[in-house]
């Protein structure tokens, strides 16, 4: 699974609160922390009005990457904010996101062609998001074959396919997997993606939620995601549903990460048994 951490987002209160007072050590310790459970990738978000956007991302990106080398994973809805940030940024990391929206994948696609650049595209245009897989699958096909026609290979494209709410939409999980399915079977090197929290909306005990959702998806066929590393729970969801779906040889990355800390209360430490 390849992992994007969520924490640095200023859509959280507490990441909102450091964002308006500057505090550097906050931002540092959200990328140290998630960097050292395992983030393959730091999302950045400013989460602010659009006015402020561009300021805020420019000195989140600085503080992140001056505290580790995990790339990091620009998250603006806004196309042209994106590009915006891309000479700011040490290495080549991933953009996010970009709809099938007329117009916005293809200029973000032809700027980034030449690059190591990633990008999230959403299934979604400028109908909306659609409730019909079919209709998904149809915008992330036109959005691969315009990547494609920029050169861009397939392994540098993800496809989030938008999973609804459980709350409001029974099917969500079915419609999302449904999606993916076809995706996978027709694009097999596109990468699948989802942030966790959308699936729970709504709902009470919603880590519960997400970690089955996690889980689910995974066994769909997603491989990446969108969360908090820092969450024990949720890093053993992760490691265990690897061992379940028989990526993790004698279970021995789940238990590496157990003596680690990763997740659970180790009962020795590492290098003690
Ligand atoms: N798809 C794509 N990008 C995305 C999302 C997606 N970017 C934003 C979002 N969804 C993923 N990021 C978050 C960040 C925080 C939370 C959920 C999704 C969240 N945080 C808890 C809260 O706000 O209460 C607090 C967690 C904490 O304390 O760290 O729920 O779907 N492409």
């Amino acid at each position: 699974m390849i992992i994007i951490g969520e924490k640095i987002n200023g859509f959280i209160p507490s990441a909102a609160q450091a964002i308006t007072t500057r505090d550097e050590a906050y931002i540092r310790d959200l990328a140290i922390r998630q960097t050292e459970m395992g983030a393959d990738y730091l999302d950045i978000a400013a989460g602010t009005s659009p006015r402020l956007e561009r300021e805020t991302l420019a000195w989140l990106i600085g503080v992140a990457q001056d505290a580790v080398d995990t790339p990091l994973c620009i998250d603006s809805a806004d196309c042209q904010v994106l590009l915006d940030m891309i000479p700011l940024v040490k290495k080549p990391g991933i953009l996010n996101s970009v709809s099938g929206e007329h117009g916005k994948c293809e200029a973000l696609f032809s700027r980034t062609a030449d690059s190591e650049w990633k990008i999230i595209a959403l299934t979604c245009d400028e109908r909306g998001i659609s409730p019909d897989p079919e209709l998904k699958y149809n915008i992330a096909v036109s959005i691969i074959q315009k990547a494609g026609a920029c050169n861009i290979s397939a392994d540098r494209l993800f496809i989030d396919p938008l999973v609804s709410a459980v709350s409001t939409a029974g099917r969500a999980l079915l419609n999302f997997t449904e999606t993916l399915v076809k995706i996978k079977n027709n694009y097999p090197g596109v990468h699948i993606i989802s942030g966790l929290s959308n699936i729970s909306f709504g709902m009470p005990c919603r880590g519960a939620v997400n970690r089955q959702f996690l889980a689910l998806a995974m066994s769909a066929g997603m491989d990446s995601v969108i969360l908090d590393p820092t969450s024990g729970d949720m890093q053993a969801a992760l490691y265990a549903t690897e061992a379940l779906l028989g990526r993790d040889k004698h279970c021995r990355r789940y238990l590496q990460a157990y003596r680690r800390g990763i997740f659970g209360s180790p009962l020795t430490k590492e290098g003690e048994e």
